[in-house]
């Protein structure tokens, strides 16, 4: 690899809990807990700072945090909305690079060594995207520079909230070897605890060890750790285009002229959906049916469900009922196709889901 990069992470700060005190005045300075009702089964998503005072963080059950704080106010997640400012910082992001890669709705790794602004201070920017970001959504976000990803990822916590943290190239040694082990993104608490063990307490204890002793307790990761513990992290910034739509279509060299021969074709466009849908993580709430008639007069029906829906059997359905209100049967068709839009990454998803037992479909 040549030439130093200059990569910068952003972080929103306390997400979800912000953006409910953001649009419920009377939460301000109040603590409040997303997700989990009080005395309900479930667990914490996300706790305002306040809330953060007596104890209460992420994945903790909503039991435990409201005996922690019994005047802790519970307010359900809204997904939509994360999602939509989730997009509003995405926009700002790629009026810098078009490199941008997303780790989950609030946050992403940008690399600017080179950038559309031309502007050669990735610290600059940082600030410069901090400030529109507040501009844009009224919330905060902290960030860190770094030459690689993994620096910029930790230092993005430093000064948090609404801080930033700044690793130039001369300062990564003296960086790591103060920071203590549990700092390290990637060394979760278990790791930690052996790291403790093994009398390895901050970066310069890691930088002792061989790569062969750390591969020896650790495995393959032992390599990463000994890489990184010499500030060195050579993963690229990958982009990923958010995708609008995905679709498949077909055209017939004979016009179709039954339903059974209409369906049969539905079916199969469904499955091959469903296949790339579930290859790209996707799933959606806009189905759409694309139909041309011999004549080649194109029309297309849309019909948009409650939930995110990605599994061949639901596409069919909602196509074949589509096809029903066409004049298909009369006039015979030469094209079909089926999109999938409003789209939506089913493993973002997952994961949220992980954390909320309870799920996102019900009210609570
Ligand atoms: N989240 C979740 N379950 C978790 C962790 C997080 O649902 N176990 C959601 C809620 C968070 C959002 O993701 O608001 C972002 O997660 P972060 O870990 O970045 O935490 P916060 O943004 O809430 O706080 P911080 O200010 O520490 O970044
Ligand atoms: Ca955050
Ligand atoms: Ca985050």
């Amino acid at each position: 690899m040549s030439g130093v990069r200059k990569i910068i992470h952003i972080d929103m700060d306390a997400f979800f809990a912000s953006v409910e005190q953001r649009d419920f005045p009377h939460l301000r300075g109040k603590p409040v807990v997303v997700g989990g009702r009080p005395g309900k089964r479930g667990v914490v998503a996300a706790a305002s700072y306040e809330a953060r005072r007596f104890g209460i963080h992420s994945a903790m059950p909503s039991l435990q945090a409201q005996k922690r704080c019994p005047h802790a106010v519970f307010v359900p997640a809204r997904f939509d909305v994360y999602r939509s400012v989730s997009g509003q910082i995405r926009e700002i992001f790629l009026d810098y690079t078009e490199l941008v890669e997303p780790l989950s709705l609030d946050e992403a790794y940008l690399d600017v060594t080179e950038n559309k602004k031309g502007n050669p201070s990735a610290t600059l920017i940082a600030n410069e995207i901090r400030s529109r970001i507040f501009q844009k959504t009224r919330l905060t976000a902290s960030a860190g520079v770094a030459p690689n990803k993994f620096l910029a990822k930790v230092a993005s916590d430093i000064n948090k909230p609404n801080g930033i943290f700044v690793i130039p190239p001369k300062r990564v040694l003296s960086f790591i070897e103060q920071l203590p082990i549990g700092k390290f993104h990637g060394i979760g608490k278990a790791t930690e605890k052996r790291m403790h063990e093994l009398g390895i307490y901050t970066g310069a204890d890691l930088r002792q060890r061989t790569e062969r002793e750390l591969i020896r307790h650790f495995g393959k990761t032992g390599a990463y750790y000994y890489k990184i513990s010499r500030g060195q992290d050579d993963r690229e910034v990958v982009p990923h285009r958010e995708r609008k739509s995905v679709g498949v279509e077909e055209t017939f060299v004979d016009d179709l002229e039954t339903e059974e021969e209409m369906a049969h074709i539905l079916k199969t466009l469904a499955k091959e959906l469903e296949r790339r849908l579930k290859k790209g993580k996707l799933s959606g709430k806009t189905v759409t049916l694309k139909l041309r008639y011999p004549d080649f007069d194109t029309i297309t029906r849309a019909h948009t469900l409650d939930n995110y829906v990605f599994k061949a059997d639901v596409l069919f359905r909602v196509a074949i009922s589509h096809l029903k209100e066409t004049e298909a049967l009369k006039r015979r068709v030469r094209l079909l196709g089926i999109t999938v839009s409003n789209l939506e990454r089913t493993d973002i998803k997952r994961e949220v889901q992980l954390w909320l037992p309870f799920g996102q479909g019900e009210s609570f």
